[in-house]
């Protein structure tokens, strides 16, 4: 299994933005109304149900007032009602309550409907009952409910509604239906310093923040280059694969520069209404030129500015082309000195129509590669600064296992390996921990508990064996890690190694990589005598890499030199190939070819060595997880230097020592910001800044 990238927008400083007036803010206001509403809804509802005995007659109720049981009266006129209280005494209780006195002993409560309030007081007055009290009781509580609520209920879902749709627009309170022509740009504005990045945030890329650094130079002080006749660039493209830090950078120039920071992504110009696009981009650019001077950033710019089709009636797309239209009128349209700079990030600049990429555009490329392994050491520091660590992690080894890894996937490392820790039980993050962490993240989750027969297990351990030995075999394979029979995610087992980050492959390279990819489905061939349908993803990748080495490299005996891949991404090739029929057939069967003579050493070797692999396999049955210990015990040592090996020879001591002096840095105890300062300076060590002369 080879190293690969699992983009995963893990960054902890990247996807941090608030915007202003946040989501949790207004849930708890809410949640508050809710509350209260209910309180009184529920007070109104069961607050005055203390037992009152409501006596039906009329009647019976004049006798209890002539017979003297009655204490007090209260008339509530509008309900036509008479509340009394009765006389605390054991006879007046019993008359009025009957048996179930005791009941009503503490409230003495009783209420009776009269026929008007009129005809009671005329009553009562002939009766010479004094204790008589008059309630206006037009329940004011009960005329709101009814009369002014629903209203209030209304206008507040409107203002709620319309507020929440604002929310998800962005800021600058443009939202609802009527506003779909405003850009949905996020600003983040000059005071904000809760989510400030700065350079010092970002580890590695230190080419690209050189480049970058002209920019907010030019931001800053934009008069000492127009000064002599220059004019400020109008905008760079940041090229990078996913996750290597490409907003991060952008958030940095903002934060350096100290200039807002329209935010928004290519996609959000998209909507399903027609025109929606344009005028968000001339809306965006608006809202800019009156906060310049500040930076705009787009980011996955290719969901607008992929190239135009050239046939207008076919496979083209009205409206995104409109939207990239505006935008290159709009980047034309103010001069260069009004300080907007525009930002923007792909992962693909090949397909960007190249109307974009013409001077006085988006004239400057700026690539963000994948982090070598220094880059990826202090970035590894950036990430372990919240984690509990303990002197088993070495960033050093942590930097060698991870050729290939993003920043965002280092994060997600350092993330995983502090859950797997946790998970444990332990109190600190342990190297194991990393370690399994790099597994998942490349291989998946492990299935220990998959149902395998010993058949099946036998052929997976051959299968793998047949992987290891070849790659042992090989010059120019990739050096092997580990072999294991542990399922993990798709996979039954797995050759682990550990690609070499080269700068040139050469066919030996490829070849010898073929030939130890398919020494599994040889390895069954040869030992068991059956092959089974578990090689597909290794015949999968030795196919591609035979198509790519006829008609990419030019590698094949009968098309050398010729290339058929297209880098311009004008690819009306779709339906028609660049070349014949005769030449696809070509390279059919070069391809064929190459994977068939690849096959043939495969089992050629595995027979020389037959008896290790034997031994090996028997070993992978026994234990599960053998590592090139294990095979250097069954083959001894291998007798080529790797490409690491070559390059500490070729820079002497001086890195290793250089390495070791960052290694006790690392330790937990010792404070965080020294070891960036002296991760700063070795960085500016190792590569003399020569542009910075010239500008001083
Ligand atoms: C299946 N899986 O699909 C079972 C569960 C030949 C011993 N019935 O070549 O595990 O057969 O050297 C990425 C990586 C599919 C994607 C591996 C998708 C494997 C792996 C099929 C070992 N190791 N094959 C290998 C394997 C299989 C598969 C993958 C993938 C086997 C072989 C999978
Ligand atoms: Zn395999």
């Amino acid at each position: 299994m080879e190293q690969k990238n699992s983009n995963s927008p893990v960054n902890p400083n990247q996807n941090t933005s608030q915007k202003p007036g946040g989501k949790g803010n207004r849930f708890n206001v809410s949640w508050l109304y809710g509350i209260i509403i209910m309180i009184l809804l529920g007070t109104y509802f069961f607050g005055d149900q203390v037992a009152i005995k409501n006596i039906n007659s009329y009647p019976a109720f004049r006798q209890f007032v002539e017979k003297g049981y009655i204490e007090s009266i209260e008339v509530y006129a509008s309900k036509n009602q008479v509340q009394a209280v009765v006389e605390d005494s054991l006879p007046s209780l019993k008359a009025v309550f009957g048996e179930s006195y005791k009941n009503f002993e503490k409230d003495r409560r009783i209420s009776v409907n009269i026929p008007s309030a009129e005809k009671f007081e005329e009553y009562i007055s002939s009766t010479g009952f004094a204790n008589v009290a008059y309630k206006d009781d037009r329940n004011y509580f009960e005329i709101f409910l009814v009369s002014v609520l629903p209203f209030l209920l209304l206008i507040a879902f409107f203002v709620f509604m319309s507020r929440r749709m604002s929310g998800q627009m962005g800021g600058g309170g443009a939202g609802g239906i009527f506003n779909v022509g405003k850009s949905k740009a996020q600003l983040f504005d000059k005071g904000n310093t809760v989510n400030k990045v700065t350079f010092k945030d970002v580890a590695g890329l230190a080419g690209a923040k050189q480049e970058i650094e002209e920019i907010v130079a030019f931001l800053k002080n934009p008069g000492k280059y127009t000064e002599l006749g220059g004019k400020i660039p109008k905008g760079a493209l940041l090229v990078g694969p996913p996750g290597t830090g490409k907003t991060l950078l952008a958030k940095a120039v903002a934060g350096e520069a100290d200039v807002p920071f329209f935010s928004m992504s290519g996609s959000d110009f998209v909507e399903m209404f027609v025109g929606v696009g344009a005028s968000r981009v001339r809306d965006l650019f608006r809202q800019a030129k009156e906060k310049a001077p500040c930076i705009i950033f787009i980011d996955e710019i290719d969901a607008v500015g992929r190239a135009r089709g050239k046939n207008p009636n076919m496979g083209s797309n009205d409206e995104r082309e409109n939207t990239l239209n505006q935008l290159l009128t709009e980047m034309d349209g103010f001069g260069s000195n009004s300080g907007v700079i525009i930002l923007a990030a792909t992962n693909r600049a090949d397909i960007l129509d190249k109307a974009l990429l013409r001077a006085g555009r988006f004239d400057r490329q700026i690539h963000v590669d994948l982090p070598d392994v220094h880059e990826r050491k202090q970035i590894f520091n950036v990430h372990l600064r919240p984690i509990k660590i303990n002197e088993t992690v070495d960033v050093n080894f942590l930097a060698k296992q991870t050729p290939g890894f993003s920043g965002a996937d280092i994060a997600n490392v350092c993330n995983e390996a502090a859950l797997i820790a946790a998970r444990k039980g332990k109190s600190f993050v342990e190297k194991q921990d990393f370690l399994d962490a790099v597994d998942r993240i490349i291989g998946g989750l492990e299935k220990k508990t998959k149902i395998i027969t010993q058949t099946e297990k036998k052929s997976i351990a051959f299968h793998e064996a047949g992987h290891a030995t070849i790659s042992w075999m090989l010059e120019h394979a990739n050096p092997l890690v580990k072999v294991t029979i542990v399922p993990r995610g798709e996979a039954l087992g797995a050759a682990w190694y550990l690609p070499e980050e080269r700068q040139l492959t050469i066919r030996e390279h490829l070849l010898d990589e073929m030939c130890a990819t398919l020494g599994g489905r040889a390895a069954e061939e040869v030992f068991l005598n059956q092959v089974s349908t578990g090689a597909i993803n290794d015949l999968e990748r030795v196919t591609k890499r035979a198509y790519a080495m006829v008609a990419y490299f030019g590698m094949s005996e009968h098309l050398p030199n010729l290339s058929y891949y297209d880098s311009t991404g004008h690819s009306d090739y779709g339906f028609t190939k660049p070349y014949s029929e005769k030449t696809a057939e070509l390279i059919d069967m070069e391809a064929k070819q190459i994977v068939g003579e690849q096959y043939e050493r495969a089992k050629a070797i595995l027979l020389q060595n037959a008896e290790g692999h034997a031994r090996l396999s028997a070993l992978l049955l026994e234990r599960e997880v053998i590592f090139s210990e294990d095979l250097e015990a069954v083959f001894g040592k291998r007798p080529w230097a790797s490409r690491h090996d070559e390059l500490i020879l070729q820079n002497g001591e001086a890195e290793e020592a250089a390495l070791a002096g960052e290694m006790r840095q690392q330790l937990p105890d010792s404070p965080a910001e020294g070891n960036a300062e002296e991760e700063r300076k070795n960085e500016s060590d190792d590569k003399p800044d020569d542009h910075g002369k010239a500008e001083a």
